[in-house]
């Protein structure tokens, strides 16, 4: 990207500052984010969104603006400095959208950037995974009585296991032998899961387990915590859509307790961290319990399953398309993502007997609801 360019579009955005500098943040697979250094604070993030992903931005623009927009409503309460470090805020063009479209057609949408503040890729304490819980859990809890069918969907079927299976079996057909050889392994490891891997999707579709906004892409780096670990504000309200609690309970939980990236290739250092597991699903329920169902919340551990999976399929799916979806830094990189989760979910499995809920709270779910309110 030109600085030239990056100026001219900064400058189609409603603010009253100037372009000093910039910084690529290069942590997500799939858009383009720029830190944009302005001559008075705050900093602004600038934002491409990729179109060829988002079929529809400008819908998934404005669930974005609304959700925060609810979030703002909800946290009314607290004092003003403190609502801007704890809700996105979104700016407008000149000519009053929150997008604007550049002369190639790209898609581009600007942030307030919340200063003093971190983001982790990986967990290396307990108290940032039970600060992660209690943030994505308050995620859930606010927008609980946002009526989640106003929402667009703006990828469909992004976390349908059968969605992606069938994704996947497509792209068995399309492979290259070689990349077909490569990851036999991996394909076989995927489809001995098919069927347990649908159990949440099943839940769902009975309406068992009810439709609610949730975020999809909660791992731990859209997580925005401040200098001394304490949880913020969650970031990457792209994804917003209407979702079961599962989703991110368990794509959070995926990140959290990796003890590695989702990009190690030394599969020794990826393994699943109880304490960590814990300390997150305890930050999760004292946050959101109470609006959960029971037979929700016995399916969270199938459903962190089930998250780590879906990305291990994903992946998998992308490498033997020959990588299409995601941004790749090497060309196994896909294979070597997928092979990281598929570990994972191995390691996830070794423990799944420790994971029922009551045990993990060292107390009955009820004392935790109840303790919410006191
Ligand atoms: C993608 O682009 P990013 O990093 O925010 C993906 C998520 C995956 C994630 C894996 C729209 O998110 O579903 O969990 O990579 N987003 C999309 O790191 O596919
Ligand atoms: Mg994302």
């Amino acid at each position: 990207m030109k600085i030239e360019q990056l100026k001219y579009i900064f400058n189609q955005f409603n603010h009253s500052t100037n372009f000093i500098g910039y910084k690529e943040l290069a942590s997500g697979h799939i858009n383009d984010t720029y830190l944009i250094e302005t001559s008075h604070k705050p900093y602004l993030i600038l934002q491409r969104i990729n179109h060829e992903v988002f079929k529809d931005v400008p819908g998934l623009v404005l669930n974005k603006v609304n959700i925060s927009k609810h979030l703002l409503k909800k946290l009314e309460h607290l004092p003003e400095d403190e609502l801007k470090r704890r809700v996105l805020t979104f700016v407008d063009t000149k000519k009053g959208d929150y997008y604007y479209i550049d002369d190639s057609g790209n898609y581009w949408n600007m942030m307030v950037y919340i200063d003093h503040s971190v983001t982790f890729e990986t967990v290396h304490n307990e108290e940032v995974a039970y600060e992660s819980g209690k943030l994505f859990g308050d995620f859930l809890n606010l927008t609980s009585d946002f009526d989640a069918s106003q929402l667009t969907e703006v990828i469909p079927k992004f976390h349908d296991m059968s969605f992606r299976f069938s994704q996947f079996e497509e792209a068995l057909k399309v492979a290259s032998t070689e990349r077909l050889t490569k990851a036999k392994n991996l394909i076989e490891k995927v489809q001995l899961l098919k069927d347990e891997m649908h159990i949440i999707q099943h839940l769902k579709e009975s309406g068992k387990i009810r439709l609610r906004v949730t975020h999809n892409d909660t791992k731990i780096s859209n997580a925005l915590f401040d200098l001394n670990n304490k949880g913020l504000c969650v970031i990457d309200t792209d994804t917003v859509m209407p979702g079961v609690v599962h989703y991110d309970f368990g794509d959070a939980i995926r990140t959290i307790c990796n003890t590695a990236s989702e990009d190690e290739k030394n599969l020794e250092l990826i393994n699943f961290n109880m304490d960590y597991y814990k300390a997150y699903t305890k930050g999760f329920l004292e946050e959101v319990a109470s609006a959960l169902s029971p037979i929700e919340i016995n399916h969270l551990p199938l459903g962190a399953k089930t998250m780590i999976f879906i990305m291990a399929i994903r992946f998998l799916t992308d490498f033997l398309n020959g990588d299409i979806y995601y941004k790749t830094a090497y060309p196994d990189h896909n294979y070597d993502r997928s092979k990281n989760q598929l570990k994972l979910v191995e390691s996830f499995t070794e423990k799944f007997g420790e994971m029922e809920i009551n045990d993990v709270l060292g107390a009955p779910l009820g004392i935790i609801k109840k303790e919410q309110h006191l």
